[in-house]
């Protein structure tokens, strides 16, 4: 055996054990090259400002509630005034915390943040701050806290909880009022205490939320007087926010006050954010409205744009606003105008007089819910065969099919040299498709500047859209294309684009909802916006359908009016929301006395849109006399401020009647609340009273200067 194995090996012997060590040594050059390579394919850095982990989980949220609920909702205001007797009047009768928080989980929301305290002062929760809360009212014969029931009921759904506390409250004797050291008691001792309360007592809050709305008229523990603060010092933010981080090291901060938080407003309540949208902002200096809107390019913090809106006009509950609740395609406007430009969605419920989110309410927001599970069921791009115009390194971990593979974790990138490049989505058949999807890998810094993207329709490329920034999420739409292959663009970044995701859809045609004006003459006309469908409306109130009678020309009316009306698409049967507007008596017969300007009849020409200012000369208080061209029953008035321009916003009026335009009374007097945010038709009720003449006198405006402007001025008839 031994010489055995001293024997020559074989020639096949040798030969194996050459291709052995051949394949062994390729092997190691093979593992070496690709050690090397895998060492060298390294993720990009992060490019300037990056998220908290706080942010992101926040951005991630992507659509939760605001809750309104106060003594306003009792006493029909948008801002209480604090009065200290309206605590009295604060009884809902069938309170359901749980009802707010099934809604907003089968609307698919993440969280609820509500109005632990607005402005009037009055707290959801028995603090010990002050006597100003649910303790003093009828409710549960003062014994209930809503935080509380809240907070219980987002755990049963699911659902983060959020806390509104007015910084301005309009009841506390101490608001606005400083000590001789210049500090002042009613943050150190009520507002920080209320916000420890808040963040300490319901267990995790995902997010605070602090309104700009700062100082001015109100009760004040009986002061009734106006106080002013300097919003940049009174509220030592910095402290406040170290407490806060303190106590919920995961929340995240909204602050409209000067101080930068964590989060932005964009400027806006109508739910809408800038296409173009940086989650960037400068830590210090003053933010104009378009860095709200847009953000900057160059900020150096974090700071990404919160999308609020109502789901009704006010964020109070009013019953006139019954009939005005979003409709299907406004919210879905709301959808794609806010996270679908890289912001969150805030979508505000009024609740009810009887402690409940109405039921119109809850229709329409699970409406929304069930359109964007039908827009977005199908992800045509997932899987689908990809390819990068480009890829990091040559690398399996950052190509193409990272951006489709369903996983935000993964992304495909570029080398670093390369700040542009494309995908190309291939669908191997023609495919229709009407919605795109992108999203960044934010924690690395946002970085797409610009982008575009195509559709290969019978051999050729034709551009579908051309947009700028992208972010956590951006959502194009446009209309229904059919094509085999779709190509993204990215055209510039900041650096290497980092793509975690690229989705197709195809969402079901919408009709929109036709427009309703009525002229001065009483002429009622009805539009859609697109040409194919038909309208139907009715003047009696009643539900319209394609049924009913067939819009084809203007309609004349003269009296008091309610035009409802739909769009019918003939070609699929389908039928839009219902147009639903209430006019009074039509205005033919007024005339606006003593002004010297024709321009002047837009205020009362119907139209939204066309506006008129006070000649400059003119100072506060200014006031407009209108003729109404014979004797009215009336019992209150609507003024809508200029829909164009951020200015002459009246926020304080008077308004008095008169049979001669000799002897005026004053039927009305108080403040426009919330009408900079929120510049609808106001909407004043007093009791009624026989006139030929009014009189709107404008005493402040929002900018507390001399212009005065209007769109609208209208009566209401009994
Ligand atoms: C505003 C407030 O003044 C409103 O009353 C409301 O709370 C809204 C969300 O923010 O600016």
């Amino acid at each position: 055996m031994r010489f055995e194995s001293l024997a020559k090996p074989s020639i096949e012997s040798i030969q194996l054990k050459n291709m052995i060590k051949v394949n062994f040594y390729a092997a190691l050059i093979c593992l070496s090259m690709i050690g090397s390579c895998l060492a060298q394919v390294k993720a990009p850095r992060p490019v300037g400002p990056t998220p908290t982990e706080n942010q992101v989980r926040w951005q991630e949220m992507e659509y939760y509630a605001f809750i309104h609920f106060s003594t306003n909702t009792f006493t029909d205001q948008e801002w209480g005034y604090g009065e200290a007797d309206d605590a009295k009047l604060f009884n809902p009768t069938n309170l359901d915390c749980d009802q707010w928080a099934r809604v907003c989980k089968n609307s698919g929301m993440k969280g609820i943040i509500v109005t632990a305290k607005h402005h009037s002062g009055f707290c959801l929760w028995p603090t010990e701050t002050t006597e100003y809360s649910v303790k003093n009212s009828p409710w549960k014969n003062g014994k209930g806290d809503i935080i509380a029931d809240l907070a219980k009921a987002c755990k049963k759904y699911g659902l983060k909880l959020g806390i509104y506390i007015s910084p301005w409250d309009r009841n506390h004797p101490s608001y606005g009022l400083l000590d001789s050291d210049g500090s002042a008691p009613y943050v150190k001792n009520v507002f920080r205490k209320q916000i420890e309360e808040c963040l300490t007592l319901y267990g995790d809050v995902f997010e605070i939320w602090f309104d700009g709305a700062n100082g001015g008229d109100g009760y004040y523990g009986g002061a009734r007087t106006s106080r002013k603060i300097d919003r940049t010092t009174y509220y030592d933010w910095a402290n406040t926010y170290k407490m806060i981080r303190k106590i919920q090291p995961k929340i995240v901060i909204w602050n409209d006050n000067g101080d930068r938080a964590d989060l932005r407003w964009v400027g806006t309540e109508s739910g809408y954010v800038g296409e173009t949208n940086w989650s960037l902002l400068n830590a210090k200096g003053e933010v104009s409205h378009d860095m709200l809107a847009h953000g900057l390019e160059n900020g150096d913090s974090w700071v990404p744009g919160e999308v609020n809106t109502s789901i009704r006009p006010g964020w109070f509950y009013h019953e006139y606003e019954d009939s005005r609740v979003k409709t299907l395609p406004e919210l879905l406007r709301v959808y794609y105008s806010s996270f679908g430009r890289n912001g969150t969605m805030l979508l505000n419920f009024p609740i009810d007089k009887t402690g409940r989110i109405h039921a119109t309410d809850e229709k329409a927001a699970l409406e929304l819910a069930g359109a964007v599970k039908e827009a977005f069921a199908v992800d045509l791009a997932t899987k689908m065969k990809v390819s990068a115009s480009n890829v990091r390194g040559n690398s399996k971990q950052f190509g193409a099919d990272k951006a489709v593979d369903g996983d935000k974790s993964t992304y495909w990138t570029t080398d670093d040299d390369v700040k542009t490049g494309s995908l190309i989505i291939d669908f191997g058949a023609a495919k229709a498709f009407n919605r795109f999807l992108a999203q960044e890998y934010i924690q690395l810094g946002q970085r797409v500047k610009s982008f575009t993207i195509e559709a290969l329709v019978n051999g050729k490329w034709e551009q579908l859209d051309k947009q700028t920034t992208i972010g956590y999420k951006r959502i194009l739409s446009f209309p229904t294309v059919t094509a085999s292959k779709l190509r993204f663009t990215i055209t510039e970044a900041k650096a290497s684009p980092v793509i975690s995701n690229v989705s197709i859809y195809n969402a079901p045609q919408l009709l929109e909802i036709p427009s309703i004006t009525r002229a001065r003459t009483g002429e009622i006309a009805i539009g859609a916006s697109d040409k194919e469908s038909q309208i139907f409306y009715t003047l009696d109130g009643s539900e319209p359908t394609d049924k009913s009678k067939r819009y084809t020309h203007p309609v004349m009316t003269e009296s008091k009016v309610r035009v409802r009306a739909i769009a019918h698409d003939p070609a699929s049967g389908k039928n839009s929301p219902v147009a639903d507007e209430q006019f009074d008596i039509a205005r033919k017969k007024w005339t606006i006395l003593g002004v010297d300007d024709d321009k002047v009849n837009s205020i009362i020409d119907g139209n939204k849109n066309t506006d008129w200012f006070q000649p400059q000369s003119k100072k506060m208080p200014a006031s407009i006399v209108i003729d109404l061209g014979e004797q009215q029953n009336l019992e209150g008035f609507r003024y809508l401020p200029s829909q164009n321009r951020n200015a002459g916003i009246i926020t304080n009026y008077q308004f008095s009647v008169s049979s001669d335009n000799k002897q005026w009374s004053i039927v009305d007097q108080g403040e426009f609340s919330n009408i900079r945010n929120n510049p609808l038709w106001q909407i004043k009720k007093f009791t009624p009273v026989k006139a030929r003449y009014v009189k709107l006198v404008a005493i402040r405006n929002t900018q507390e200067n001399d212009t005065v402007g209007y769109a609208e001025i209208d009566v209401i008839t009994k």
